[in-house]
């Protein structure tokens, strides 16, 4: 194995595209004509919760059909190789589905949170949640009829950002899968990374908007990819 022995990598939609999961950009970005910057949003939420209701009951019950892919197998057998190695790596997702974890992943943080919970706005606790929540279900902890979908809107604060910052700053390698580059705070990641001296390298179907902060890019499929790369990391 190579000397790099801390490695952070950030993942998108791109990664649970093959799983059939649709990414927020190839769509056009849209549902039933919304742009999703408009429905992902608290304002969206108070506007129009059936409408905002609707929208995670219908991708949590979608998700639930998926299968992890290869891309998501593959960073969990690197995740386990890495560990047993004493080496670390972080899996940073930005997406609400739980395919790196079903493919085997340890230790994953989603900091835009998780289609599977549910999070009361009157006892602040968080759920699991694999349901629908267009009926206004009781909270299971407090009862009330306060539950929201555990998902990071527009405008709202990403989850575990000190968590994340702190193995950037840490980190040897940093890898960016299946992300297009256009939402912050992550988009910002690699440039992060590079001023905290870690080599960066992008693994997309394209090149993304954050691309030329790249060491190193390379295009194609997930599931084609990922994979490689995982080999050479774990034989080197
Ligand atoms: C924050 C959960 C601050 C919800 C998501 C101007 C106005 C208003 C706001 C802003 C602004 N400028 C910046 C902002 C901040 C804003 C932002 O960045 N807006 C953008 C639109 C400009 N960011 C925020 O609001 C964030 N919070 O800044 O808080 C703050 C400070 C103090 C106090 C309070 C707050 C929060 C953003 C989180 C929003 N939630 N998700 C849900 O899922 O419904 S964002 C959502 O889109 C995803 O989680 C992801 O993060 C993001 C981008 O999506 P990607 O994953 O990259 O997917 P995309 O479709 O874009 O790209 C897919 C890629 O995969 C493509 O490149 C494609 O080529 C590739 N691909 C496709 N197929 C494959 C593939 N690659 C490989 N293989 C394949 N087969």
């Amino acid at each position: 194995m190579s000397d790099i022995r801390k490695i952070v990598i950030l993942t998108g939609a791109g990664v649970s595209a093959e799983s059939g999961i649709d990414t927020f950009r190839d769509g056009g970005g849209l549902w039933e004509q919304h742009r999703v910057e408009d429905v992902a949003t608290p304002e969206a939420f108070a506007r129009d919760p059936d409408l905002v209701l609707r929208f995670y009951d219908m991708r949590r019950e979608a998700i639930q059909t998926k299968l992890p892919n290869a891309a998501h197998l593959a960073l969990a057998k690197l995740d386990a190789q890495w560990r047993q190695a004493g080496r670390e790596l972080l899996i940073v997702t930005q997406n609400v589905d739980d395919l790196h974890e079903r493919a085997g992943a340890a230790r994953v943080l989603h900091m835009h949170g998780e289609h599977l919970n549910a999070w009361c706005t009157a006892c602040d606790v968080r759920s699991r949640w694999t349901g629908t929540l267009i009926e206004r279900p009781p909270c299971p902890e407090c009862g009330e009829t306060a539950l929201r979908p555990d998902v990071v809107w527009f405008g709202e604060m990403p989850y575990e950002m000190d968590t994340i910052f702190s193995a950037l700053r840490e980190a040897d390698l940093f890898v960016s899968i299946g992300t297009s580059g256009a939402v912050y705070p992550a988009a910002g990641f690699v440039r992060n990374a590079r001023e905290f001296g870690a080599a960066t390298l992008e693994l997309n179907l394209e090149p993304s908007q954050g691309t030329a902060w790249f060491d190193e890019a390379r295009h194609g499929p997930a599931t084609q990819i990922v994979p490689q790369w995982v080999e050479e990391i774990l034989g080197k």
